[in-house]
């Protein structure tokens, strides 16, 4: 390569999720710029900020760029630096030892939200033998999937290629968070076409500002909106008679449900007047087609499952599913599919059944997702058995689950802990091993495929930093020393040969094309009814009916509201909504990127005018948010934007300009005041209630402000 020649690599973001196109600039083996690449079907040339300063992500002078061990005590900061080998040598050889000693099923693998290299990882975890991989998906998106597999065969997505003309968005920035499958951009185009908005969201977002009807529901009464829009659906004759006759089961029962949830008596639960309830379902039932995009606050919640289905119901009885413009099913790009890169087939099924948690929660076991709670029991209490390792790549579960402080003693007693991450996190800071991974910028890799979007892009490596190695290569390398030789290659990157062989194309070939897309087919249920057990779309559910579960949604309240806990109001007073994202920051990441603090320094709380007045909070105070639990600090914001009974605060802060190895991981991380218990969590997909609980508020005096 000419040194000082630009050369443009056409690769693909992981900034977030994923999946934005990008143009990578690099010089003298640098990368000089990134901006969107206009031609990608998925952002069409947009990025946002946080993909623009990958630059600053990767060059920054706190990343992680080569292995470590602690050599102090847990929590202590003092680590030494060592050899990859040495690394995967330590690793291997004490993961052996724990399996040998305990079985495989006292090592937990961990990962975060959206990392696509889960092929590679639950391959290494089948071989390995654990039934236990914890991930996000429990409380996040692949609860989403396991409901719409059970009733309906499979994920349904809203469908923005077919030109919806009226979107319903529930509990969802898609702008601001490009989640799952599509971008924002699919969005912004629909709106721009001129297709009528409703926004259910208990805040004023970007979104409800442009809504045509916005629904400032209670945090927490989705699914009792749901019905109350079900209920003027059906009262009002506005469902799609044909469908829901030809391919539904329990359509009776579930209208007679429905009756019970008038637009009056939904105003109680929901705080939502009426006529907006009925305005809203004529619009959304009347509009053809009219899809539903879902976020991730009906899922992080205690009633995931039946969120999830009534609002699939939604779509179903209004003849939305399947069709252009509605909510869909993709085809898969014809590449290996997880199970089969992955080896389930290798797992025993013995080992399976182990799964922490997996006798309990079914939908989850069912989907091969687990609870966290089950995990930090089983390390603290040695029941049902011991857990002595844990392996994370990619979560910083301190901060991003739930009653922090549980966890915080939890792994402090771990026996074994390996982290791989960009950054020294507050969890990493606990761990024995701390590994170097590669951004996205640093690899070769088939992109995007675990999303329902049909889509696979090519991601291109474009530089190589420090000793920063891809995920993927970590799994290859470390199954290698672990008895795994003959399932991994010699080189991991093989792999991705072996991931597209199916389609008839070698990573070579594939790294020429712009992506590989299954062609969309509409309507699939005329021909083939759907994969479920009754061929129908289950409104009434055979599998949860098996499983012991409500056969229809329900609405549950969550476990701390004004109406399931008026006792507590008392001492705590306010409805809490907890996580809402920032267009800056990942979850827990990106606090470092000096690009993206200057943008947003300060965690915040938002607070309707006159709740802030009776407490004396003005805007950009230091406020106390108390739960039971214990209290954080964030800075007030306040907006007419929200109910006066309600406060929302942000999640994902940790502080890593504070160089004491705890890097006040406590201070306003909003999983101090959230509780975790098995009872009151989502008893089908183990979900827990990360969004909505009761706090009180009050100023923080000037010495103990951050
Ligand atoms: N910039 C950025 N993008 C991200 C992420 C990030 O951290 N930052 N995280 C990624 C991940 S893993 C996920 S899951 C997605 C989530 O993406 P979204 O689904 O868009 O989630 P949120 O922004 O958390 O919440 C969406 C909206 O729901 C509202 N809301 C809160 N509680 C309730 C409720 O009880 N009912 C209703 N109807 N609405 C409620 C909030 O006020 C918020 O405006 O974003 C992904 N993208
Ligand atoms: N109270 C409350 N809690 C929440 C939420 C909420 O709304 N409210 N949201 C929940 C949701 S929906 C989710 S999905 C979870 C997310 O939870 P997590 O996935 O744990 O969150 P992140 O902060 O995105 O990721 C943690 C770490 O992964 C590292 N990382 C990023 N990419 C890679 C990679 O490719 N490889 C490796 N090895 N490391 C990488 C980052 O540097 C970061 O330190 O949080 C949940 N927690
Ligand atoms: S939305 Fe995600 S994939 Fe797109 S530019 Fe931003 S960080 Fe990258
Ligand atoms: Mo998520």
């Amino acid at each position: 390569m000419n040194q000082t020649e630009e050369k443009i690599i056409k690769s693909c973001c992981r900034t977030c999720h994923g999946g934005c196109g990008v143009l990578v600039h690099v010089r003298d083996g640098r990368v000089t710029k990134v901006e969107g690449d206009p031609e990608c079907p998925i952002n069409w040339g947009s990025m946002c900020a946080k993909g623009l300063s990958v630059i600053q992500m990767a060059y920054h002078p706190d990343r992680l760029l080569y292995p470590q061990k602690r050599v102090g005590k847990k929590g202590e900061g003092k680590w030494q630096r060592i050899s990859w080998d040495e690394a995967l040598d330590t690793i291997a050889t004490k993961l052996m030892q724990i399996k040998a000693d305990y079985g495989a099923e006292s090592i937990v693998l961990s990962e975060g939200t959206g990392r696509d290299y889960e092929p590679y990882f639950s391959r290494y975890q089948n071989l390995l033998g654990t039934p236990n991989l914890l991930s996000a998906g429990f409380v996040c998106y692949v609860s989403r999937i396991a409901a719409c597999r059970v009733i309906a065969g499979d994920h349904i997505v809203a469908d923005f290629d077919g030109n919806p003309n009226c979107v319903m968005v529930w509990a969802n920035q898609v702008t601001v968070t490009n989640a799952d499958e599509y971008k924002g951009e699919g969005l912004n185009r629909a709106l721009a076409a001129g297709a009528k908005l409703i926004v259910v969201d208990p805040r004023l977002t970007y979104l409800a500002s442009r809504a045509d009807v916005w629904l400032q529901l209670r945090p927490g009464s989705d699914a009792a909106l749901a019905y109350g829009m079900a209920n003027v659906i059906i009262e009002e004759g506005l469902y799609d008679r044909d469908f829901v006759e030809r391919y539904t089961h329990g359509w009776d029962e579930f209208a007679k449900r429905a009756k019970e949830y008038t637009p009056e008596k939904v105003a109680e639960i929901t705080w939502v007047p009426a006529e907006k309830t009925r305005e809203a379902a004529r619009l959304y039932a009347q509009t053809k087609p009219a899809a539903i995009m879902w976020g991730v606050p009906i899922e992080n919640t205690s009633n995931c499952t039946d969120n999830n289905r009534i609002l699939a119901v939604l779509m179903a009885i209004t003849g939305n599913i399947d069709i252009p413009g509605g909510n869909v099913f993709y085809p898969r790009p014809p590449i290996r599919n997880i199970s089969s890169f992955a080896l389930f087939r290798m797992l025993p099924p013995e080992q399976f059944e182990k799964q922490l948690g997996g006798d309990r929660f079914k939908l989850a076991h069912y989907q091969g997702q687990m609870n966290t709670k089950v995990v930090w029991d089983a390390i603290l209490t040695g029941k049902p058995y011991p857990v002595k390792a844990l392996q994370i790549h990619g979560s910083n579960p301190l901060i991003t689950r739930a009653d922090a402080r549980y966890i915080y003693k939890a792994l402090s007693q771990l026996e074994f802990m390996v982290v791989a991450d960009f950054f020294m996190t507050p969890t990493a800071e606990l761990a024995d091993i701390v590994l170097p991974v590669a951004t996205w910028l640093e690899m070769d890799w088939v992109a995007d495929t675990w999303k329902r979007h049909g889509y696979a892009l090519p991601r291109r490596k474009a530089v190589e930093i420090g000793e920063c190695w891809p995920d993927a290569k970590m799994f290859n390398e470390l199954g290698k020393r672990m008895g795994q030789e003959e399932h991994w290659w010699d080189n991991w990157e093989d792999g991705l040969d072996y991931w597209l062989e199916p389609a008839g194309l070698t990573w070579e070939q594939f790294k020429e094309m712009d992506y590989l897309k299954a062609e969309m087919v509409y309507r699939k249920h005329e021909e083939k009814g759907f994969r479920t057990p009754t061929k129908k779309f289950e409104i009434w559910s055979t599998q949860m009916e098996e499983w012991g579960y409500d056969p229809l949604p329900d609405y549950r309240d969550v476990p701390e509201s004004p109406f399931s806990k008026p006792e507590m109001l008392k001492e705590y007073p306010y409805v809490l909504t907890a996580g809402a994202r920032s267009p800056v920051f990942f979850h827990s990441e990106h606090r470092m990127i000096p690009w993206l603090r200057e943008i947003h320094p300060d965690p915040i709380v938002e607070i309707h005018p006159e709740t802030a007045s009776k407490h004396g909070v003005k805007e950009g105070d230091w406020v106390y948010i108390e739960s039971p639990r214990g209290r954080i600090q964030q800075r007030a914001r306040i907006t007419p934007g929200i109910d006066p009974r309600v406060v929302a605060i942000q999640h994902g802060w940790w502080f890593p300009e504070i160089k004491t190895p705890d890097h006040g991981w406590d201070r306003s991380n909003c999983n101090i005041l959230t509780e975790n218990s098995l009872e009151t969590c989502d008893q089908a997909m183990g979900s827990t209630n990360l969004r909505v609980l009761l706090c009180k508020i009050y100023p923080v005096n000037e010495k103990e402000a951050c």
